[in-house]
């Protein structure tokens, strides 16, 4: 299988995040997708190649162009404000307050912000940008007929329509989506097997029957994000009935994500896709300093497996995974099994 990566991810490289009441080094950092790089040329998955140049259009595609365009100046409106840290936000607008678009950055972080973790940095948008270029031409691969691997970082399944945070700005697998989407496919299906609820996946089509979602993830009662992943979210309008969630509580185990994963690729199957997008965290991993799940590393390659007999054009997009000396072995795992090595 081909793995998509760009060198550019280096650029989000953020000193900071608000974490337990002090600003720590990001849990997401480059060299997640470093070890990952390393383990796909240590086992020979496949060739590695750079991303094509397909523009900001296919990201208009998903993302409003104000938002858009707010990611590529909240560092210049934090610099010129005389800001000394990084950009974070502290500030929103709560229940009952005003939904004017305010005009000071501090104003603008929490009008876009949906958390407070996620510092914005001079290069963020860059390496932001270059992470969705990476998921399109993985799309582009799908298109035509290889299945692939988009090694994107930053990750992106919490960033909806017009809100970025949990170390999110744009929203590769619903990005790469949507190019699916423009390019003659008419039914395209999401997975989202990272410990957090895709919450931004979902915003974005929540109201549509033409991309099924499904997520498996920590029950927002007790993981972030908090406040969407709910069992009771369907769907609305045309899209009611093709949103699908799996919250699972603390210390759940492989036995009963797998018959969560089941059920998920039970409704894929029914819904007869052209293909399949994997939105591929594997901060499930028993060890995840941030999450609460415990699957070991074999479990990885059975779930590939359990994603193979699917049999559809598959794209991979990496989300989360913050045990770091394991998270190439975890993910690579993923497409051992894939690919029934
Ligand atoms: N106490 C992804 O995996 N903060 N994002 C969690 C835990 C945010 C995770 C705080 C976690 C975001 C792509
Ligand atoms: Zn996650």
């Amino acid at each position: 299988m081909k793995t998509i990566y760009s060198e550019k991810h280096k650029l989000r490289d953020a000193k900071t995040e608000l974490f337990g009441g002090q600003l720590v080094q990001p849990f997401e950092r480059p060299s997640r997708a470093h070890y990952i790089h390393d383990r796909i040329s240590e086992v020979g998955l496949g060739p590695i190649t750079p991303p094509n140049e397909y523009g900001i259009d296919p990201i208009l595609a998903i993302h409003d162009a104000d938002f858009v365009q707010f990611l590529q100046d909240a560092w210049p409106l934090w610099a010129a404000a005389g800001m000394k840290g990084e950009s974070i936000p502290s500030c929103w607008p709560a229940r009952r307050m005003s939904t004017k678009r305010p005009t000071h950055i501090d104003g603008l972080l929490g009008y876009y912000a949906l958390a407070a973790e996620t510092s914005l940095t001079e290069t963020t948008w860059n390496a932001a940008y270059a992470s969705a270029q990476v998921a399109i031409t993985g799309a582009h691969e799908i298109l035509a007929g290889n299945n692939a691997f988009s090694l994107c970082r930053p990750p992106g399944h919490h960033a909806a329509i017009d809100m970025y945070g949990g170390y999110c700005f744009l929203n590769n697998a619903a990005i790469a989506a949507q190019t699916l989407r423009d390019n003659g496919m008419d039914r395209v299906a999401i997975v989202d097997v990272d410990f957090h609820h895709g919450n931004g996946t979902q915003d974005i089509f929540y109201k549509r029957d033409d991309v099924l979602f499904a997520s498996l993830h920590g029950d927002p009662m007790d993981a972030f994000p908090h406040f969407l992943g709910h069992a009771d979210e369907v769907g609305e309008g045309k899209g009611a009935g093709f949103n699908h969630n799996y919250p699972m509580p603390p210390g759940t185990i492989f036995e009963t994500w797998r018959a969560a994963l089941k059920d998920a690729l039970a409704k894929v199957a029914a819904y007869k896709p052209d293909a399949l997008i994997v939105s591929l965290g594997v901060d499930t991993f028993e060890t995840d300093p941030i999450s609460f799940f415990k699957l070991n590393s074999t479990d990885f390659t059975t779930y590939g497996a359990d994603i193979a007999a699917l049999n559809l054009p598959t794209l991979f997009v990496m989300e989360g995974g913050y045990d770091i000396a394991e998270i190439g072995l975890n993910t690579v795992n993923v497409f051992m099994g894939f690919e029934g090595v």
